[in-house]
């Protein structure tokens, strides 16, 4: 099994900022405010640094052993330095845990009338949910259309400007992170129980959505990114990147196509034979597949409807059982589709 990394560019996610020199985008609510104690607990370190470094220079001059029979009284402790060099760092060690809790504090209450998005985690892919437009994953391309490249099928959070946004975010495997660096928020993404992160964007645009808690394999691909958009602009907005329909004229099987992309099936099985996390769909419908308990049978319609909803009732002999269930994502009309599409893949 050989992961395959995916340049940032080839999946569609904005860069960082315009130059690797640039400071990051001060693109949220929080992110001034994080940067100030940023920078105070950095001029703090440095002139710590000065001060110890320095003192040590110093003493390592003033009192270097001169000759072989020095006799330097030595010299047991100093009880007004000893007070000083603790109470004044401590106190500075206060301003910075408080600082600190009141940001803090503020990050972790969402205004009330934030709007909800749900984020799910999941190997390796980030899926973006709007409970008030219910329909496909949130991708950047507009309708999640026919005609969409692959690399406009990034999973996109749309945002509007200066509105107070909420994310309720959980993962159905292991242990993510969703993290935008121009709005200066990140959270772990966890199986079992739901994190919150709130943010107000305060500047149109794009920025790039990392996954920053090792997940795997893929895990450096796992990209997302933000759109910031007008207030006015927005709902109109969602309402079309989340529209998953098989559309006028487009056939099953590439209705199919579309829903492999867009599910992340991509990620894991290939159309050309090589073999990734599962097995490749090449040549999959009809072929007799060995199963990791010994049997073997057909890979015919009713097979692949069920490894879709059950993918570990049977598992293919020589894989682990990694594939997560799509039961309840994907409505039967998508599943057949994808058959045709599997199908398709002679
Ligand atoms: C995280 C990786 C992963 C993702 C994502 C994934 N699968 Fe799988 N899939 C596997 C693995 C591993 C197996 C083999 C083990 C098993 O049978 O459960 C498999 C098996 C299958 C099989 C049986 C293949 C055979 O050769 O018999 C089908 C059909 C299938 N997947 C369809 C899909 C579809 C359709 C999607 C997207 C909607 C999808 N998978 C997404 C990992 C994945
Ligand atoms: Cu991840």
């Amino acid at each position: 099994m050989i992961a395959t990394f995916i340049p940032p560019d080839k999946l569609g996610t904005p860069p960082m900022s315009e130059s690797p020199w640039a400071l990051l985008p001060t693109a949220s609510n929080h992110a001034a405010a994080l940067d100030t104690l940023y920078v105070f607990i950095t001029i703090l370190c440095v002139i710590s640094m000065i001060l110890i470094i320095g003192a040590q220079l110093y003493f390592m001059v003033k009192y270097r052993k001169r000759s072989d029979n020095d006799r330097t009284n030595p010299i047991t402790h100093n009880t007004k330095l000893e007070i000083g060099w603790s109470v004044i760092p401590s106190l500075f060690l206060i301003v910075i845990f408080v600082w600190g809790e009141v940001q803090f504090m503020d990050m972790s209450s969402p205004p009330a009338n934030a709007i909800d998005v749900r984020i799910t985690g999941q190997k390796w892919q980030w899926t973006v949910a709007y409970p008030q437009f219910p329909g496909g994953p949130s991708l950047s391309c507009p309708g999640n259309a026919a005609d969409c490249e692959p690399t406009e099928k990034t999973p996109t959070l749309y945002v509007p400007l200066n509105e107070p946004v909420r994310l309720t975010m959980n993962s159905v495997d292991v242990i993510h992170s969703f993290y935008i660096p121009a709005f200066r928020v990140k959270k772990d993404v966890v199986p079992g129980r739901y994190s919150n992160l709130w943010f107000t964007a305060i500047e149109e645009g794009e920025f790039p959505v990392f996954c920053t808690e090792y997940c795997g394999d893929e895990h450096s691909s796992m990209l997302a990114k933000v759109i910031v958009l007008p207030k006015s602009e927005w709902a109109a907005t969602v309402k079309k990147a989340t529209e998953l329909k098989l559309e006028e004229g487009e056939t099953m099987a590439h209705y199919g196509e579309r829903l492999y992309g867009i599910n992340g099936c991509a990620a894991c099985h290939t159309l050309d034979g090589e073999t990734k996390v599962g097995p490749s769909f090449k040549g999959l419908y009809g072929r007799t597949e060995q199963l990791s308990d010994g049997s073997s049978l057909a890979a015919d319609d009713n097979y692949i409807r069920e490894s879709i909803l059950e993918p570990n009732a049977k598992v293919v002999a020589g894989y682990s059982p990694q594939m997560p269930s799509f039961q309840g994502k994907l409505k039967d009309e998508q599943i057949t589709a994808l058959i045709e599409f599997i199908k398709a893949q002679k």
